[in-house]
């Protein structure tokens, strides 16, 4: 049995309900199940960012960094670069990161390096009292919509795979299980990876019936087909009627960011450049 206590003290200020509960609890799980197989929890940090989704680091007893609106990913990429033995899992809300902080996103993608996103994925600005937000559907009426939003969301997922994720994923906040073997599968995985989750806000945007009804478990699926995870991710748009998939869409192996920095110090110039060179190679 594990002799972990991850709890806290601090007061939980969620909406009863709300899908941030069903994150809390897997995440509080897969950690002290990794704990217990070698991965010390003395060597992980935790990010997040703001919003109600970032008071996840409240409730967890374990080293955190609160950072800033969008700037989930810059923060994450410094801690594991300072220390690359770290697992470094950030938690980050639809608004923060797919709209205020897209490209830190989208270059922490591109490069790879080895961090694990956890996106509470409510499709509206929660502690704002309900803005539409990059993932809110067309039509979206909200606080600063009145009258509905007048444009498409983008498909994140999408997004990711075409900056160069190496691990892309979907959960539900209505399936825990699912949810800890993804996230327990994405924080393994040597990269950059990304855990989107229909986490529903009761409050603000409630999906749950629409959600249960439309979700599948993906099987047959072959995650390191780059073409069939394309066509996987599109086959739900953030905003048409269609059947949404949960599971694991894309899986790559491939040489980290930090890994490169790594091997490239300590040696002479000559030896550099023909690392270097190699490096660029691997990449290709
Ligand atoms: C740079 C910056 N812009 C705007 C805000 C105001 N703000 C705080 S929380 C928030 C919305 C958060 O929404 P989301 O990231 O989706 O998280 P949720 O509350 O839904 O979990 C906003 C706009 C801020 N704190 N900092
Ligand atoms: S406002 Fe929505 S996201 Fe925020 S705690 Fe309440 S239910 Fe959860
Ligand atoms: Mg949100």
């Amino acid at each position: 049995m594990n002799q972990l206590n991850l709890g806290t003290y601090a007061s939980n200020t969620w909406c009863p309900g709300c899908g941030d509960f069903a994150i809390l609890n897997a995440i509080k799980a897969v950690l002290a199940e990794l704990n217990s197989e070698g991965h010390p929890l003395e060597k992980t940090v935790l990010v997040s960012g703001i919003g109600c989704h970032a008071k996840i680091v409240d409730y967890i007893n374990a080293n955190s960094f609160y950072s800033i609106h969008g700037r989930v990913p810059p923060v994450a990429e410094a801690i594991k670069l300072a220390n690359p033995e770290i697992k470094v899992i950030c938690f980050a809300g639809d608004g923060d990161a797919y709209g205020e902080g897209i490209e830190h996103l989208i270059f922490a993608a591109k490069r790879n390096i080895d961090i694990t996103m956890i996106i509470h994925n409510n499709r509206v600005y929660g502690l704002t009292t309900g803005q539409y937000t990059p993932t809110s559907p067309l039509g979206f009426k909200g606080r600063s919509t009145p009258e509905g939003t007048k444009e498409l969301p983008i498909n994140p997922l999408e997004l990711m795979l075409a900056s160069g994720a190496t691990f892309l994923a979907r959960g539900y906040t209505h399936g825990i299980e699912l949810l800890k073997r993804l996230f327990k599968e994405a924080i393994l995985h040597k990269g950059f990876s990304l855990v989107d989750v229909l986490q529903v806000c009761v409050t603000y945007f409630n999906m749950y019936d629409y959600y249960t009804s439309k979700v599948y478990e993906l099987s047959g699926h072959d995650p390191q087909n780059f073409d069939a995870a394309l066509n996987k991710i599109r086959e739900w748009d953030y905003n048409r009627d269609a059947p949404i998939g949960l599971g694991v869409f894309y899986k790559k192996e491939m040489s980290a960011f930090e890994d490169k920095f790594l091997k490239v110090s300590g040696l002479s110039p000559q030896e550099r450049e023909t690392r270097i060179k190699k490096i660029l190679e691997e990449s290709a």
